[in-house]
């Protein structure tokens, strides 16, 4: 095992404490699930960090108040949490009181000033006049912890200039998270800070216990590098465990409403009190009154290291966060976004405004699009025909208006029908990825790739991918199965397979997850997923796993009764890495639900056809005894259905095939779990 595992597993176990200790009360602050994510990352962070901090030790670091610009970006679904604007300065306000510890305001607590002043950008990043709030009507104002990225693909500036700040509806279906944040030196497609309208600075909303604005403040420190200060519990030493500063005093586990005074752990030297008015507890925000000196260094040093880029003059002109610039009232301007810019015929397309300085009105142009044109803020818009449409949105207000127009901006392609089932695969054939299967990799590192040394589930091969190697922790591979045509396989269509896997630790684990999508790949739902135990089927083990018996392989049974309605399902089985062990999969099989093997086999049959070859019109011969439910389906030599009916009209009737050209056609019947297969040659 190398160092790089055994490191993680000390920062796992640090953050496990964490959550175990938050178990009893709500947490109020997702940052434990963001740390989780991003561990690796981190490590190396806090690593490049303290080389850097040991290099410019005695060096003086610059005395000047460094100013961070804002950008506020609302999303809301109409109501009363597309919060005012005053609401929006009244956070912005309190950020300023908190970290400079104004005189006479909450701020001015037991701690220092920690020389960070926050503002409202008066420039966008293309120059444009703004008030620095951005409003978004979408339904991500409501989101679940899979789109976080989403919310920052549809409305995020340039995280190297602006603090990203998203004022949200709701978290996790009202999990009680009142926001979260990332930390310095992550992914850039992830920065920034969400937090729930009704904790956003201090009046319109705001709510109960958290209306004072200090969620933001306590998410700004997070995103300015700081942990919580029972991150670890009491930890082993009051400097290099826990929070990484060495004046805040241990707490073995976040204090909640607003606790007079405690004193949770005594291995710190003194033995002083827990600092219960910490920004960075989970306090009322009314208990919550400082940063410590400590806490200011470390937040001052990664600023100086890793957000550098956002507080130099340059920025602070160019953002209108200088302080002689003098705001004036803004012309409206055009900005819109959509997820996604290639789609289907007929599948609808979510338009969202991202205008700036509150429009009076949205006007778009969606030529070739229905509706051509609309006057709502986040209009839905399909496209009947194949091609490349443009898209245009013009908007005023009092002061000005504003167009724009995004040449080529959506790509439109006709669905191709898929194959229909029965689909297997086993990997016998040794080719990989096999006929009609293929392998996403998005990183170009560690994939899906073939085995031949395990115990397969079935024959001498199966897909294997090495997460025990693999380090870009929270990558996705996939194997991507063929389209699927389930509108007219005429059965309850579901997804077998089996798999194997061995975890390297009992900390943490890959993840396996089942993906569908019947537009095109544009949306995929989670059909299925396993992690951790139950996705383990052997013994934790550092050494790579090897499957030594069939009997350690699990089976998979998962219903597409959902997606009967679509002849173009597409499906991944994706492998989430975490570092951890060998993931095997095999015997991969798409066909109907509720026919057990033997019986389909002994169903499974060939269709004899009179005349073969043939110049027109074909019969089915002696067929076994069906139900008046048989259907009959006919493919071409590309897989391409031409052909759907009911048995009884084609045994009346026959099969004309004249019209279709010469080659070898496939016949299919199906009738609740028999599959009879033929095939006839057309010659003209
Ligand atoms: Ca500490
Ligand atoms: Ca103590
Ligand atoms: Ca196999
Ligand atoms: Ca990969
Ligand atoms: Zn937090």
């Amino acid at each position: 095992m190398n160092e790089g595992i055994q490191m993680r597993n000390v920062i796992i176990g640090m953050l496990a404490c964490a959550i175990q200790s938050l178990q009893a009360q709500a947490p109020v602050c997702g940052f434990d699930s963001y740390l989780a994510r991003h561990q690796h990352g981190i490590e190396g962070m806090e690593a490049a960090f303290s080389t850097a901090r040991l290099a410019a030790s005695g060096t003086e670091r610059s005395n000047d108040v460094k100013v961070i610009p804002v950008v506020v970006h609302i999303f809301h679904q109409g109501g009363p949490e597309n919060i005012s604007d005053a609401q929006v300065q009244s956070q912005i306000q309190v950020l300023n009181e908190d970290y400079r510890k104004q005189a006479g305001t909450n701020g001015d607590g037991n701690g220092v000033d920690a020389e960070v002043r926050f503002c409202l950008a008066r420039f966008d990043p293309n120059g444009e006049c703004t008030n620095g709030i951005v409003r978004i009507n979408s339904p991500l104002a409501d989101h679940q912890s899979f789109q976080r990225t989403m919310l920052k693909q549809i409305s995020g500036w340039d995280n190297t200039r602006y603090l990203n700040i998203y004022v949200v509806q709701d978290i996790d279906n009202n999990s009680g998270t009142l926001g979260y944040s990332s930390f310095p030196d992550g992914p850039a497609d992830e920065d920034g800070i969400v937090v729930l309208h009704k904790a956003f600075g201090t009046l319109g909303t705001v709510q109960g216990p958290y209306h004072l604005g200090r969620t933001a403040s306590h998410e700004a420190g997070h995103w300015l590098g700081l942990y919580h200060t029972f991150q670890d519990g009491c930890g082993t030493d009051v400097c290099t465990t826990g929070d990484l500063v060495c004046d805040t005093p241990p707490v073995a586990a976040p204090h909640f409403g607003c606790p007079a005074s405690a004193n949770t752990c005594s291995n710190d030297l003194p033995d002083v009190n827990d600092l219960v008015d910490n920004y960075m507890d989970y306090t009322n925000d009314a208990c919550k009154s400082m940063f410590t000196q400590g806490q200011k260094d470390r937040m001052q040093d990664l600023l100086e290291l890793f957000r550098y880029d956002i507080w130099q003059a340059g920025n602070t002109t160019a953002t209108g966060c200088d302080s002689s610039f003098v705001p004036s009232p803004c012309a409206a301007v055009a900005n819109f976004a959509t997820l996604v810019q290639q789609v289907c015929t007929g599948n609808p397309v979510q338009f969202v405004s991202t205008a700036l300085n509150d429009p009076l009105g949205w006007q778009w142009y969606f030529p070739g699009g229905t509706p051509t044109t609309s006057a709502i803020e986040d209009p839905v818009v399909s496209y009947a025909t194949p091609g490349t449409y443009d898209v245009a949105l013009v908007v005023q207000n009092t002061i000005g208006s504003d167009s724009l127009m995004i040449t080529g901006m959506i790509t439109v392609a006709d669905p191709v029908a898929g194959q229909l089932p029965p689909f297997t695969e086993g990997f016998e054939s040794l080719v990989f990825p096999p006929n009609g299967i293929t392998v996403e990799n998005p990183d170009g590192e560690h994939t899906w790739e073939l085995d031949t040394v395990a115990v397969q589930a079935e024959g001498i091969a199966s897909a294997r991918i090495d997460n025990l190697t693999y380090t870009n922790y929270g990558q996705s591979d996939a194997l991507v199965l063929p389209s699927f045509d389930l509108l007219n396989f005429g059965a309850t269509p579901s997804l077998r397979f089996r798999w194997a896997y061995a975890r390297s630790s009992p900390n943490y684990s890959d993840q396996l997850v089942v993906l569908a999508s019947t537009d095109c790949g544009v949306n995929f739902s989670q059909i299925w997923t396993r992690s951790g135990g139950a996705l383990a089927t052997g013994p934790t083990q550092t050494t790579p796993y090897i499957p030594d018996s069939t009997t350690t392989w699990k089976s998979a049974s998962i219903s597409l009764a959902a997606y009967q309605s679509s002849d173009h399902v597409l499906i991944k089985l994706v492998n989430v890495t975490d570092g951890g062990n060998y993931l095997y999969v095999d015997r991969i099989s798409v066909g109907d639900q509720f026919v057990g093997i033997k019986e389909q086999a002994t169903l499974n049959g060939t269709i004899s056809v009179f005349p073969n070859p043939s110049t027109g019109t074909v019969w089915l011969q002696n067929l076994p005894p069906l139900s008046s439910d048989a259907v009959v389906l006919v493919r071409d030599g590309t897989g391409r259905s031409i052909l759907t009916a009911p048995l009884h009209k084609v045994q009346e009737a026959g099969i004309d095939l004249s019209a279709y050209a010469a080659g070898l056609y496939l016949l299919t019947i199906r009738d609740h779990g028999a599959v009879l297969h033929g095939k006839v040659n057309l010659q003209h």
